[in-house]
């Protein structure tokens, strides 16, 4: 159960489709790949395999197909698909941030916050480098960090500890309905990003970070920020 009259301390942030317009490109990897194998991936199917890991969104697809694959024919698959992520992301560039969220960083250290990145993709490192963001997040887990996959909260325990505050110090932002459940069940505060009728479960739900200040982030959240509070 999430304690409400404890102060944040720690912001904990998503990568693709939270920080960085990452998430569509891991679609039109997996839309070639769908292709490849005659199963049909529309749009709006990529929703659930947002915050899956690389083999299990493989797997999502080729259930959705009702196909069957050796481990080893996964594995290769799977590493064409990253290869084509690899090419598309190559070239991103500071300015694929999402607006706002440079600003709202800025506004988390000003104010004595810690903040981590929690990501399951094995390519977060590689993006927070090309955007130039790597040095914004005091801590940062990759796809290779995680032991247990979400919903499971480990990655965001994992987050947490490493900053060395307790879950109910930390918010997480999130746009996946698997990350708010994850973020839910570890004790955490959870902020979804994208539309509210997506992210039912979470405490609150905003469009993204532009125009957002993190003081209106706390006051819609009743939060007691750090530095209202004598430490
Ligand atoms: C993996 C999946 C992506 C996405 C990310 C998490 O990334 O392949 O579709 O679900 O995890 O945002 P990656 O392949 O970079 O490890």
């Amino acid at each position: 159960m999430t304690d409400f009259s404890v102060k944040i301390k720690g912001f904990i942030f998503n990568l693709d489709g939270v920080i960085v317009d990452t998430a569509k490109y891991h679609y039109k990897a997996w839309l070639k790949l769908a292709d490849e194998m005659g199963v049909e991936f529309p749009p709006e199917q990529h929703e659930q395999l947002r915050s899956l890991s690389r083999m299990e969104s493989l797997e999502k697809i080729l259930e959705w197909g009702g196909l069957y694959m050796t481990e080893a024919e996964k594995l290769h698959w799977a590493d064409v698909k990253n290869n084509w992520y690899q090419g598309l992301i190559a070239n991103m560039t500071p300015d694929e941030v999402f607006p706002g969220v440079l600003s709202f960083l800025d506004e988390v250290r000003q104010y004595g916050g810690k903040t981590a990145l929690s990501s399951a993709s094995r390519n977060a490192r590689t993006v927070l480098e090309s955007t130039q963001i790597d040095t914004c997040f005091d801590v940062v887990l990759d796809g290779a960090a995680a032991r247990k996959p979400k919903p499971h909260p480990d990655c965001f325990l994992m987050a947490a500890s490493a900053l060395g505050l307790a879950p109910a110090e930390c918010i997480v932002f999130d746009d996946a309905v698997l990350g708010v459940q994850a973020a839910r069940d570890g004790g955490f505060h959870i902020v979804g990003v994208g539309k509210p009728d997506d992210l039912p479960d979470a405490e609150l739900v905003i469009p993204g970070f532009d125009g957002l200040s993190l003081s209106e982030v706390m006051e819609m959240m009743r939060l007691i920020p750090l530095s209202m509070v004598a430490s």
